[in-house]
């Protein structure tokens, strides 16, 4: 399809569409184009060439629960309202092991494909805690792909635990770790953070954790959250690290734009993300980040309907089934519990996109 038959309101997009079509890169005013340019429509049509060139119809989703052993975290991030800090811990939960498996256990099948597994940062949960609960997992349900412990974790469980981060990453998967989850990236330039979540490892840092993780073989997801104090260049200058990342290691499967839910935050005077923002900031991702290979609509986040239409504009994974999520919930995500497997396919179909029940290595199943 030549690119000037696509009519853009943005001229601008004609040059773009040439390069997407033929698979060229996109620099860096190019990436901002596609963030800020007025022609929504536009942009979205590329993000879908693009998204269709890589799987067709084809839109991924995976059977999965989640594990929250703690919500007790030294960070106290603006941006979170799941977090209870260290001084009034006893307002929140810190499961043992025991605990953490009885919360899942009930609810975990021979369909349940993964288990996804974030928390605060406990500063007396050490790295023990977490091999014991990886071995008790494995050995309760040997079938499931243990998705666990962002960037920010690993990070900080070598400080509370004293030993090499190096360490940390071999003993959790000798313990039974499979991959890990795309969470603490946020955005990350140095100022944005200072605001949103001073106290974290900084952007450089999640990073370099990412590069020790990949080159042990582990594969991991990426996230950019989006829709608070940040503006158009920070977003593009995130995704241009990813790229760059993904450039060295591989080590990426998918990219997970995070909405900004306000609600119970430290940041609760801002406004919840709108649908233009959304779908905008997904298809410039499909644009820009052309070496990773997935890009999620996370419905808890996004809701359903943005979900769906995200299919449309770039998106061509789901995420899952899910039953208890509390990130979210925490911070006023309408989405709230889980969905079940029929509702998924539904929503996928009635997007005229075929479902794919997936792994969480994206390989199809059935
Ligand atoms: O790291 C926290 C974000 C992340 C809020 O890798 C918030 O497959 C919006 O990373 N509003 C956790 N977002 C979720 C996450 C994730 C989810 C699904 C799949 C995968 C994956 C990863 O949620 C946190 C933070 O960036 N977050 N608080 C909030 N108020």
């Amino acid at each position: 399809m030549p690119a000037e038959t696509l009519r853009f309101t943005d001229t601008r997009l004609i040059p773009i569409a040439e390069k997407v079509m033929t698979g060229v890169r996109l620099d860096r005013d190019e990436a901002m184009v596609v963030t800020t340019s007025l022609d929504l429509l536009g942009v979205g049509r590329l993000a879908n060439i693009r998204r269709e060139a890589l799987h067709g119809d084809s839109t991924f989703f995976n059977i999965n629960r989640h594990l929250n052993p703690t919500n007790v975290c030294a960070a106290s991030c603006a941006l979170c309202a799941f977090y209870v800090p260290w001084g009034e811990r006893d307002k929140g939960w810190t499961w043992t092991v025991e605990q953490a498996v009885e919360a899942v256990a009930g609810d975990i099948d021979e369909t349940v494909s993964e288990l996804h597994i974030v928390g605060g940062l406990h500063p007396k949960l050490a790295v023990d805690y977490y091999e014991n609960l990886f071995r008790e997992l494995k050995q309760r349900f040997p079938w499931i792909h243990l998705k666990a412990l962002t960037m920010v974790e690993l990070d900080f469980l070598a400080s509370v635990s004293r030993i090499n981060l190096g360490e940390v990453i071999d003993r959790l998967a000798a313990a039974g770790l499979d991959s890990c989850p795309g969470g603490g990236a946020e955005i990350f330039d140095a100022d944005i953070r200072a605001q949103i979540c001073d106290h974290k490892t900084d952007g450089s840092r999640w990073l370099e954790v990412t590069r020790e993780v990949h080159a042990r073989g582990i594969k991991s997801n990426c996230t950019m959250l989006y829709g608070h104090v940040e503006e158009a260049h920070h977003r593009v200058d995130h995704l241009l690290a990813l790229r760059e990342l993904q450039d060295e290691t591989g080590g990426f499967q998918c990219f997970i734009p995070l909405a900004f839910h306000p609600e119970n935050t430290a940041l609760s005077h801002l406004p919840p993300t709108g649908g233009r923002l959304d779908l905008q900031t997904i298809a410039a991702s499909r644009l820009i980040l052309d070496n990773i290979p997935h890009i999620k609509a996370y419905w808890i986040m996004l809701g359903e309907k943005i979900a769906q239409v995200a299919l449309a504009f770039g998106a061509d994974d789901l995420d899952g089934t899910i039953v208890d999520e509390r990130i979210t919930k925490a911070a006023g995500g309408a989405a709230g519990a889980g969905m079940a497997r029929e509702r998924l396919e539904r929503m996928i179909r009635e997007a005229g996109r075929t479902p794919v029940l997936r792994d969480t290595l994206y390989r199809a199943i059935g």
